[in-house]
Parts: structure tokens; sequence; C-alpha cells
């Protein structure tokens, strides 16, 4: 089957992007003007109405003497991209001032020209040839295959695959996670056979280990297996309507139990841990819970309330942002852990890795999710989201040393303790995250062509750019190709030598530095996410370019022939040490986001769908 027949393409889900099109004053009052209406009413005008047309047009002139912040930005934007400048866009606002003060320049902002000459406005199908796009999909296609038939052969029904050991392992509860993990992404593929055989574990075992299985963890079992069913049921509509129900009715008893989570918790903020079969929830042994996982629960939460017209799930998830809205903060960033029992932030810990990271992505997301509350009810979200950006660029950006690779570090005490030059593969989500609440999904072109992207967002575009080069360089930099689980960098003040990737060819061998025990590769996705995203958003075919240099390491490095790939334990070291275990997300993400990055624009746009953390679509409400 091939995954442009299949039911998820733009046509079923019905998006309107009028809300954040700008039109200028003096098109709209043009636009009144030219209204049947008013033409039949001022053939009988009388002098009243006379000098109101009069009042009315001199309103119109002030008007149309002032410009829109966006379409200023939008023109500084085009001109910041052709003479390559970074995203400090606000160096220049006595510029910016004096501009203000000439005279009006009516729309259309750009000249087909500008267009047609700047810098991004490049059509990846000119430079590519067609076959060569879809031999890349098929390859990534056939590491797909490749990695679940090691998890059928070794592991099937098992949460992971050990490819070495050639046995499963329950990592995760139990719940089969790969299975559910890796069905949509068998979906878009078009893997008629995979997806069948995955649907038909489901149909016989799922239920019955959601209702027996023991503990599981709260956030991992929802973007991993409740997300999984959701997108599944999603994708699977249509022409396999009464199999997929068995998705949804298994995500409703999966999120019944989960709910347990947040109703036994004092405060908004759920317990971390849940046993299935009890229905009930207690904390993790340390008390507290990580400030990602709580806030990231609310996608697939509120999905399942829409499916089921049951507002329950929404509701209690959407408490837990409800209430982050309500605790300090250090300009918009979190500390990484929370109390369920206080409610309240734990330790100083500010970071966008591990424990912080998808509180920043699902700010945004949620935000997304549901089209016809953004202004009103959760705009607060937005609010939350630009905060924590303007945070991010000013406590936590900064540059390396010698060559300027832009990089985000930690305030591990705090905003008033010292900067940590340290950056967890985990944070290469953000590049995705700011092109997508820069342009909403729109392409970068169009947004600029049509208006609506503001000063702050124009600058999130620019500096999502820098950082998906910067997470790519850290796998450039290293023998194998692959990325490291944590780079430092080397800034004025604190550099530390020998530690490098083992690439010596690199430009950037002296800026990234590599401990030893950072040094392991566990097939993350967070790159590959970002650069899809921002292929789709920037249309700039390099981000095409360095996802093939990545699935080729991932291929040559981690790649057992029995079936499966495997996380190292060293990625600057050759030949490779395999840790025996293939991640869920390696299928569920990794592969995915690969295989639509040399895809079609069509499946899956940006605009009408948001993926889950966990890189499951879900249509926009
Ligand atoms: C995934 O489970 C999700 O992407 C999560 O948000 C972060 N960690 C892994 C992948 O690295």
């Amino acid at each position: 089957m091939s995954s442009r027949t299949l039911p998820y393409s733009s046509k079923d889900v019905d998006y309107d992007n009028a809300k954040f099109r700008y039109r200028s004053p003096f098109k709209v009052v043009t636009q009144a003007f030219s209204t049947n209406s008013i033409r039949h009413d001022c053939g009988r005008c009388g002098v009243g109405k006379f000098l109101m047309l009069l009042m009315i047009s001199g309103l119109t002139y002030l008007m149309v003497i002032h410009k829109s912040p966006s379409q200023l930005a939008s023109r500084r934007f085009l001109e910041n991209t052709t003479t390559g400048d970074g995203y400090h866009v606000k160096e220049r606002i006595g510029k910016i001032g004096r501009f203000l003060q000439k005279p009006p320049r009516l729309p259309p902002q750009f000249s087909p020209d500008d267009i047609k000459n700047s810098s991004w406005n490049l059509n990846p199908n000119k430079l590519y040839d067609k076959s060569e796009l879809m031999s890349r999909q098929n390859q990534v296609k056939e590491a797909f295959i490749h990695a679940w038939s090691g998890y059928r052969r070794y592991a099937m029904g098992y949460d992971e695959l050990m490819p070495l050991s050639q046995k499963g392992v329950d990592g995760l509860g139990g719940l089969g996670a790969t299975i559910i993990d890796s069905l949509d992404t068998a979906m878009i593929m078009g893997l008629n056979e995979i997806v069948s055989e995955a649907t038909t574990w489901v149909e016989k075992n799922l239920m019955e280990r959601i209702n027996r299985k023991g503990h599981v963890n709260l956030f991992e079992t929802t973007i991993r297996v409740l997300g999984g069913l959701l997108s599944a049921y999603h994708l699977g509509r249509g022409e396999h309507e009464v199999k997929s129900k068995v998705f949804l009715d298994a995500a409703k008893n999966l999120a019944d139990r989960l709910l347990s989570a947040f109703t036994s918790s004092p405060t908004p903020i759920p317990f971390s841990d849940v046993v299935l079969s009890e229905r009930s929830a207690h904390a993790a042994p340390d008390g507290l819970s990580s400030t990602s996982e709580v806030s990231t629960l609310q996608l697939e939460f509120n999905y399942l309330s829409k499916l089921y017209g049951d507002p329950r799930y929404g509701l209690e998830a959407m408490k837990v942002l409800e209430h982050f809205k309500t605790l300090p903060k250090v300009e918009g960033l979190v500390p990484i852990y929370i109390s369920p029992y206080s409610g309240q932030f734990s330790g100083e810990n500010i970071r966008l890795g591990s424990r912080g990271d998808s509180y920043y992505e699902y700010l945004i997301k949620v935000w997304i999710q549901q089209k016809d509350s953004r202004n009103n009810q959760l705009k607060y979200l937005h609010d939350m989201y630009e905060e924590a950006m303007k945070g991010v660029k000013h406590l936590l950006v900064r540059k390396s040393t010698p060559k300027e690779l832009v990089f985000i570090g930690e305030l591990p005490y705090g905003s008033k303790g010292s900067f940590s030059p340290k950056m967890d593969h985990l944070v290469c989500f953000l590049p995705g995250t700011l092109a997508l609440g820069a342009t909403k999904g729109l392409t970068k072109r169009k947004a600029i062509e049509l208006n609506l992207l503001t000063d702050e967002e124009l600058e999130n575009l620019s500096l999502a750019e820098d950082l998906a080069k910067t997470c790519f360089e850290m796998y450039s930099v290293t023998s194998t190709g692959l990325a490291p689980e944590i780079a430092y960098f080397n800034i004025e003040g604190n550099s530390e030598h020998g530690l490098d990737g083992g690439n010596k060819s690199s430009e950037y061998v002296n800026d990234i530095i590599i401990r030893p025990n950072d040094r392991h590769n566990l097939l993350r996705p967070e790159t590959v996410e970002s650069l899809f995203v921002l292929h789709r958003i920037t249309q700039d075919p390099k981000y095409r370019e360095w996802g093939w240099k990545i699935f080729q390491a991932f291929e040559k490095h981690t790649k057992v022939d029995s079936g499966g790939y495997s996380s190292l334990s060293d990625v600057t070291r050759i030949p490779t040490h395999k840790r025996d275990k293939m991640e869920t997300f390696f299928l569920g993400e990794t592969l995915k986001y690969l295989y639509l990055l040399f895809g079609d624009d069509d499946i899956l746009p940006l605009d009408k769908y948001v993926f889950n953390t966990e890189a499951h679509p879900f249509p926009i409400i």
C-alpha cells in the first residue's frame, strides 16, 4: 500500500489558518467599502453620511501610515537572511525606529524578485532527483523492517529487544511497548504485514496485560503506549475501521487506570508511578516527580477526551499546566523537579535536557493542538512558552570557542549560580519546537509572505537553525558520525583539552568536548526530529543531507546482522562496542522522522498535525 493512499493526508482534517493572517488596516477599510451593501446605501447618502465617510477616510489615512510589527520584522528578516545575520534582531532596533518614521509602504511587502532571490527560497525538489529521495526513503523503510524482524523473532511481546543476547526485556512495565510504539510508523511506511502482525498481538494480548500488569511510569506509558494507540487508531481509521477500534478501547482502559496518578495526588501534580492492576498510584522513591514528565501528558489525554467525548481525561491533565501557570519561575524557566505533595518545585536545577525538555515542547504543542482555544482559554500556554524562550535566549544560549557554535547550557544552581556549558542530546528537540512555534507549521516562506512572524518568532526561527547545526555537528565531530548522550562546549575561561570526539577532520573538534561517561548513544531521535521539522518549514535541502549522513552512521555502526539495532557504549571509538538494547523510540521516532524527512510535505502536514513527544501524530483539533 502506498502511503499516499492512507487516510491521513491533508484532506481529512479541516484547517483554516486565517487566524494568523494579517490584514492591513488599509485592506480592512477598502474591503469594507467594496461590499455591495455599502455601495447600495451610499447611493442614498445624506450630508450626515457624507461627513461620516470623510471621517472614515481620514481615519483610514492615519491608520495606513503605521505598519504592523510583523510586517516590519518580515522585511528585516529578509534582509537578515540574505546578509547572513544572526538572530539578534534587537540590536537593530535603532534602524527600526527610523524606519517607522518613513512614509508608509503599502502591501505587498515583498516583490516577487525579493522572494525569488532570498536565500531561503530553495526548492528541494529541484535539487533532488525524485528517485534519489525515494531510494533514501526505501532504505529507511528497510532499516525499520530489519529492526522489526529482530524484535519479532527474539522479543515479540516484550517491551524491548536485546539484539545481541537475542531475547526480550520488559523495561517499561510489560505492555509490549515496541509493538505499540512502532505501529503508526509501519502504517505510515505502508508496511501492511507488520501492521497486521502488531494489530493481532494487540487484539489478543493488550487488554489482558493492561488489566493484569503492575508498575508503570505514568509519563513513559502515556507518551509511548497511550500515544501510540491513539495515533494508530487515527491512522488506521477509514480502511480498517473495525480493527482500529481495538486501539481506542485499549487506550481508554489504559487511561482509566493512569488517571489514578492524578486523582490520588493531593495536588494537581500527578504521582509518577501507577499500578495498573490496582488502579492506584504513588510517588517515586524520592517523593518527587520530574517537571517534564508531569507536563508531557496533555496532548494524549486531550485527544482521548476528544475521541471519546468524555472531558475527564483532558481536564485532569490540563490542571497540571494550569497549576504551572501559578508557580514562580526564572524568566519562564523552571527547575527539573516538582513535588506532588506540595505542588512546588524542588531544587533550582534548570535545564532543557533530561527531566526539563518536553515541558517547553508541550507548552507550545498543547496550544497548537486546540485551534479554537488558542486566543482564549489556552492563551496562557503561548505566553508561558514565549516567556520561557526569552529566558532561554537570555540565560542559556552561548557560543563555543573557537568556532562559535550556538548551544544551550544549564543552570544547575539556578540563575544566581554558575553557567554549565553542558548540553544533553535530548536538548536537540528544541530547534524543531522553536521552528514550529514560530510558523505554527506553515513554511517559513508562506509565513513571511503573509506577514505572520513577529520579531520574537523570527529570532526563534534563526536560533532554531543555529541550534540544528550544532546538533548535527555533535554527530559529525565523532569517529562514528553518531552523537554522544551529552556534550560540553569550550567557552572562554572554561576549556577542556584531550576530550574530542575523534573525528580530527571536523572543523569543530576543539569546540565540542565529550567526557568519558557521556559517550554512549541510545539511538535517540531528537536531532532527526528537528531536521525533519526544519526541512518542512525552511525547505532548505541541507537538512535532508544531514539526516542522510546520520542515517548512514546508524546503519554502519548500530545494525546487528541477526536483526535489530543496538545502542552503543562509545561513539568516539571504532570498532564500536554495542550495548545490547534497542529502544522503542528507534522505531517509533528515529526511523519515522527519517522516513518523513525524505518524503512529500503533504504527508502529515505540520499545520494539521501535532506530533506528541514520542512522534505519534494527532490531528489538530
Ligand atoms: C522519547 O521517549 C521522547 O522523545 C521523550 O520526550 C524523550 N526521550 C525519548 C527519546 O530520546
